[in-house]
C-alpha cells in the first residue's frame, strides 16, 4: 500500500467520524456560535466541534504534518504535508437543515497555498446523504466504490452550470450580474451552496460545469482533486490555478467554452 493510499484511508476514516458527529448535531438542533466576515457568514458550534475533532485525530495519527482549517487556522508541520479541512462546508445549508453540506478533508504537499500545492488525496462526505467522494493523485475519483467520470462535452447552451455567491452583499451583486449575463447562454444555473459538493457534482456528471469567485482553500482543496481525477479541467481563468481569485471546473471542451464567456462578463 503506497503512502497516498494510506493518507486517503486516514482522511476517509476521519471524515466519516466527523460526519457522524455533524449529522448528530444537526438532528439535535443547530446553534450559531458567531458571525465572521458579515452577518450572513456564520459559524455554528458544530463547525467548531467538527474541526476540533478532525484536528485532534490528525494530530494523533500524523503529528508532524501541518494543518489549515476554516475555523481554527493554520499550524505549519515539519513533514512537508498539510491537511486542509472544511469541517462543515455549506454551513448555511447545515443551519437551515438543507441536506446538502459536507465534511471536506484534503492532504497536500508543499506550501499550503492553492496556487502551488500538490494535492495528494481528498475526501468529501455529505453526512445527510451518506455520499462519500474520494480521490488520490493519479488514482482516479470515486463515489463510494464506483469510479466516476466527468460528463461528456456538450454545447454551452446545453450545459448545466453550478456557481455560488460570497458573504458580502456588494460581492453578491457583482456575481449576480455575471449570472445575468450567462443564464441565457447555458441550459440552466444551479446554486446549491456547497463548493466541495459542487466540484464533486462535476466529477460525477451531475453538473457540466461549476465556477465561483472567492473560494477559500478549504472550500476547494478536496473537491478540486476529485474533479481533476474524474477528467475535468480545474483551474482559474487564463491558465491560472484554482484559487480565491477564480475556480472553474468542467470537462475540458466545456471549460474552454464557458471561460470564453466568463472572461467577457468578469473582464
Ligand atoms: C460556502 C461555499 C459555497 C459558497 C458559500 C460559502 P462555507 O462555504 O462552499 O460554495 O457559495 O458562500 O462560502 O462558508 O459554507 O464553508
Amino acid at each position: 500500500m503506497d503512502g497516498t493510499t494510506e493518507l486517503l484511508g486516514l482522511a476517509r476514516e476521519i471524515a466519516l467520524t466527523a460526519g457522524e458527529l455533524v449529522a448528530r448535531r444537526r438532528a439535535e438542533g443547530v446553534e450559531v456560535a458567531a458571525s465572521k466576515s458579515s452577518t450572513e457568514d456564520i459559524v455554528t458550534f458544530a463547525d467548531r466541534e467538527s474541526e476540533a475533532l478532525i484536528r485532534s485525530l490528525l494530530a494523533e495519527a500524523r503529528p508532524d504534518d501541518g494543518f489549515l482549517g476554516e475555523e481554527s487556522g493554520a499550524d505549519a508541520g515539519s513533514s512537508g504535508l498539510t491537511w486542509v479541512v472544511d469541517p462543515i462546508d455549506g454551513t448555511v445549508n447545515f443551519l437551515y437543515g438543507i441536506p446538502h453540506y459536507a465534511v471536506s478533508i484534503a492532504v497536500v504537499e508543499g506550501e499550503p497555498e492553492p496556487t502551488t500545492w500538490s494535492a495528494l488525496a481528498g475526501v468529501v462526505v455529505n453526512p445527510a446523504s451518506g455520499e462519500l467522494f474520494t480521490a488520490t493523485a493519479g488514482g482516479g475519483a470515486f463515489l463510494g466504490d464506483r469510479r466516476i467520470r466527468v460528463a461528456p462535452p456538450v454545447e454551452l447552451s446545453q450545459a448545466l452550470v453550478g456557481t455560488g455567491f460570497g458573504y458580502l452583499a456588494e460581492v453578491r451583486t457583482e456575481q449576480a450580474a455575471v449570472v445575468a449575463g450567462l443564464i441565457h447562454r447555458v441550459r440552466d444555473i444551479r446554486r446549491m451552496g456547497t463548493a466541495s459538493l459542487d466540484l464533486c457534482a462535476v466529477a460525477c456528471g451531475r453538473l457540466n460545469a461549476y465556477y465561483e469567485r472567492g473560494l477559500r482553500p478549504w472550500d476547494h482543496a478536496a473537491g478540486a482533486l476529485i474533479a481533476a481525477e474524474s477528467g475535468a479541467s480545474v483551474g482559474g481563468l487564463r491558465g491560472a490555478p484554482a484559487s480565491q481569485a477564480f475556480t472553474l471546473a468542467a470537462e475540458p471542451t466545456v471549460a474552454a467554452r464557458l471561460e470564453e464567456v466568463l472572461l467577457d462578463l468578469v473582464g
